[in-house]
């Protein structure tokens, strides 16, 4: 299955939290530019690192969520606030053109298309993906939060 993972970090040394989880991740097919991006959410906080990542995977959604379960806690993540700080975040974006529904996981990400940091790196890497029905709620005149491209990962 072709899946997509996003990917944010604001505490610590943001670069190389990404690099070292990217680099764990053995059906990585490819990573999108590295972004500097404004927080989300309410909270007051530093900017982020964020990123999106392709992987083309023989997981089910659920083990695809405890893989990101497992890349955050690689990284020391404690959960503590919400929308808060934090070491590393990773979110099951897209799986295939497959719907996921379960108390624990919602695919595609139920915020993702509002959100910059996500939708700008992925349609880097997908650009094939702007409107396709999955992501008919994207609209870029009204996404939110300012994304700056600072290179590769
Ligand atoms: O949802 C992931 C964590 N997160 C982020 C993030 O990764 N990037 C930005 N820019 N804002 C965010 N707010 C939260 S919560």
């Amino acid at each position: 299955m072709r899946a997509f993972l996003g990917l944010g970090s604001n505490l610590g040394d943001r670069r190389a939290t990404l690099v070292e989880a990217v680099g764990s991740i053995y059906e990585l097919v490819a990573v999108s530019p590295l972004y500097e991006t404004e927080p989300v959410g309410g909270v007051e906080q530093d900017a982020f690192y964020n990123i999106v990542v392709e992987l083309q995977t023989t997981r089910s959604p659920a083990e695809l969520l405890e893989l990101c379960h497992e890349l955050e806690r690689a990284q020391g993540r404690v959960r503590d606030v919400r929308w808060g700080p934090r070491t590393l975040d990773v979110d099951v974006l897209l799986y295939g053109d497959q719907t996921v529904d379960e108390p624990n996981l919602t695919v595609p990400h139920p915020r993702m298309t509002e959100r910059n940091f996500v939708m700008v790196p992925l349609l880097d890497l997908a650009p094939e993906l702007a409107g396709a029905p999955l992501l008919a709620g994207y609209d870029p005149e009204t996404a939110i939060g300012s994304v700056t491209n600072i290179g590769p990962l």
